[in-house]
């Protein structure tokens, strides 16, 4: 994520892939602030055996973009909901990359970081059958605690 004041919405994504049973890593790496961070993190990426990046970011935020460009790894990209336009600039800058480098854009705020986190899990479960069998199960317990009664 860019900032830590990112985490509050990205811990989502975080506790979701917790709950699946994924390794993974939360990392502060802004594009603007941090930019030797960046191309560290992002080149040695795919050496350090990395999967797959879920950038969460806000307001300008070219972190997704730029670590796509960076690696071959799938990119997810957050955006955060902003103070001063509520997350359609994030959304806006995170969604409109040239094609060639893509980023797989999910929605504002913590519904888009939970869904990043459910999003990477699927791609990992295509070669792990005991993630899959993780994940179906999320899933079904989720389709189970849906109440059919409004109140
Ligand atoms: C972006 O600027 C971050 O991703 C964050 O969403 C936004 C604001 O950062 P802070 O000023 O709160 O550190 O780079």
């Amino acid at each position: 994520m860019g900032s830590r004041s990112d985490w509050e919405t990205m811990r989502e994504a975080s506790s979701v892939l917790a709950a699946l049973g994924v390794a993974h890593e939360c990392k502060v790496v802004s594009a603007h602030r941090t930019p030797d961070r960046l191309v560290s993190y992002a080149k040695n990426a795919v050496d350090r055996g990395l999967k797959c990046i879920i950038a969460g970011a806000g307001g300008a935020a070219h972190l997704p973009g730029m670590v796509a460009s960076m690696t071959r790894l799938p990119v997810l990209g957050v955006p955060v909901q902003s103070k001063a336009l509520d997350g359609m600039d994030s959304l806006l800058s995170i969604v409109q990359m040239p094609g060639g480098i893509p980023v797989g854009t999910l929605a504002i705020g913590k519904a888009g970081a939970t869904n990043a986190g459910l999003l990477a899990a699927a791609m990992l479960a295509t070669s792990d059958p005991e993630l899959a069998g993780r994940l179906d199960a999320w899933r079904a317990a989720q389709t189970e605690s849906v109440s059919e009664s409004p109140e």
